[in-house]
C-alpha cells in the first residue's frame, strides 16, 4: 500500500507517522509530502529515513490514499488532483466537510456509509469527534432534541505557533504571538475566526458537523468554544436532552460498552478525565456522568480526548484501515 501523508512536517502530521506506526498499517511505501521549503529534507518512518517530497512528485507517485493535514486551502487545490489519478483523500481540513456528496467520518460511527466511489473522505474537527463518539450511541437508544457544548481546547489545536507562545510566556520570554493575549494565565472565548452571526467557526463545526455525524439535522445544538492553556487535550461540558426517559446505569453502561469510548468516573476517589492523562492516548474518556435536576431526560458528562490523535490523526488512520481492511482502495 502506497500512503502519501500531506503536511507530514506539521504537528498532526506527525501524530499521522507516529500511528501508522503504532498501528502498523501495510504501508509498502510512505510518501512524505510538505511545502518546497521542505522538499529533499528527510524524515524517520519505521526506522528508515524517507525524502519528503513535492506534492507534484507525490501525485506522479499515485498513492493509494493521502492523508491531508495541510490546511483547507491546500486541501481545496490538491485534493481533486490525487482523486483523479485514483488516490482516496482522508482529509483533515475543513475543506469538505460539509459537502452534501462528502462523507463525514468517525469510523465506530458512520465508516460502514464509505463505498470504493469515496474518493474524498473528510475527518471531522477534533472537538466534534471525540463528543459524537460518545454522544451517537446515546442518540441512538434515546434520541438526542437538545445538546449544548462548552469546550475547554488545548492551545495544541491553535497550532504550533501558539504552543510556542505558551512556553514563552512561561519562560518569560518574548515571541511570535499567536494570540493578543497572554495564553498561559487566561481562557480566550475564540477559537478560530468569528462569524457574522457571532458564533466563532469552531462553534458552528460542533454544531453542524455533529448533525451531519448523527444524520439528524432535528438536534437543536448550541455551542461555546474557549482556548485554555493546557497541551494534552481537549475537554467538554456536554449537556444533552434526550426525547425519551432514561437510566443513569444504561448509560454507563452504554457508554463503557462503545468501542473507543472509557468511563472513568468515580468522584468518591475524585476519578474523572483530564488532558493530562488523556494525552498520547486515543481513547475519549468520560466522566461526571451525573442527571440534570433542571429538565425532565436531561444529562450532564464530561468529555476528554487528545485532540491531535483521536481528534485528528488517528481518527483518519483508523478511516485509511477501515478502507484498506474492507477492500475499498488499491
Ligand atoms: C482547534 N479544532 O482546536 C481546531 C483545529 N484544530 O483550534
Amino acid at each position: 500500500m502506497k500512503i502519501a501523508v500531506v503536511g507530514v512536517t506539521g504537528m498532526v502530521g506527525q501524530v499521522m507517522l507516529q500511528v501508522l506506526e503504532e498501528r502498523n498499517l501495510n504501508v509498502l511505501t510512505l510518501i512524505p509530502v510538505a511545502s518546497e521549503k521542505s522538499v529533499g529534507t528527510e524524515i524517520t518512518f519505521k526506522g528508515k529515513q524517507v525524502k519528503v517530497v513535492s506534492m507534484k512528485q507525490a501525485i506522479e507517485m499515485r498513492p493509494d490514499i493521502a492523508l491531508f493535514s495541510a490546511g483547507g486551502s491546500v486541501s481545496l487545490e490538491f485534493a481533486p488532483q490525487f482523486a483523479s489519478v485514483g488516490t482516496t483523500v482522508i482529509d483533515n481540513s475543513s475543506a469538505f466537510r460539509m459537502d452534501a456528496d462528502k462523507k463525514l467520518v468517525v469510523p465506530e460511527i458512520n465508516a460502514s456509509a464509505l463505498t470504493k466511489n469515496d474518493k474524498i473522505i473528510a475527518n471531522p474537527n477534533c472537538s466534534t469527534i471525540q463528543m459524537v463518539l460518545a454522544l451517537a450511541p446515546l442518540h441512538k437508544k434515546y434520541r438526542i432534541k437538545r445538546l449544548i457544548v462548552s469546550t475547554y481546547q488545548s492551545i495544541t489545536g491553535t497550532g504550533v505557533k501558539a504552543v510556542q507562545q505558551l512556553e514563552n510566556e512561561y519562560n518569560g520570554e518574548k515571541g511570535e504571538m499567536a494570540y493578543p493575549y497572554q495564553i498561559h494565565k487566561n481562557a480566550i472565548p475564540h477559537c478560530d475566526v468569528f462569524e457574522e452571526n457571532g458564533y466563532t467557526k469552531e462553534e458552528l463545526k460542533l454544531i453542524r458537523e455533529t448533525q451531519k455525524i448523527l444524520d439528524d439535522r432535528t438536534i437543536a445544538v448550541t455551542a461555546t468554544a474557549v482556548r485554555i492553556p493546557v497541551v494534552g487535550g481537549h475537554s467538554e461540558s456536554v449537556n444533552l436532552e434526550f426525547e425519551k426517559e432514561y437510566n443513569e446505569n444504561d448509560i454507563r453502561e452504554i457508554l463503557a460498552d462503545t468501542d473507543g469510548v472509557t468511563v472513568q468516573d468515580n468522584v468518591d476517589v475524585n476519578l474523572y478525565p483530564m488532558p493530562l492523562m488523556a494525552h498520547g492516548k486515543d481513547d475519549v474518556f468520560v466522566g461526571r456522568i451525573r442527571r440534570d435536576h433542571s429538565r425532565e431526560n436531561a444529562l450532564n458528562m464530561w468529555i476528554v480526548s487528545d485532540n491531535l490523535r483521536k481528534g485528528a490523526a488517528t481518527n483518519a488512520v483508523q478511516i485509511a484501515d477501515y478502507l484498506i481492511q474492507n477492500n475499498l482502495v488499491g
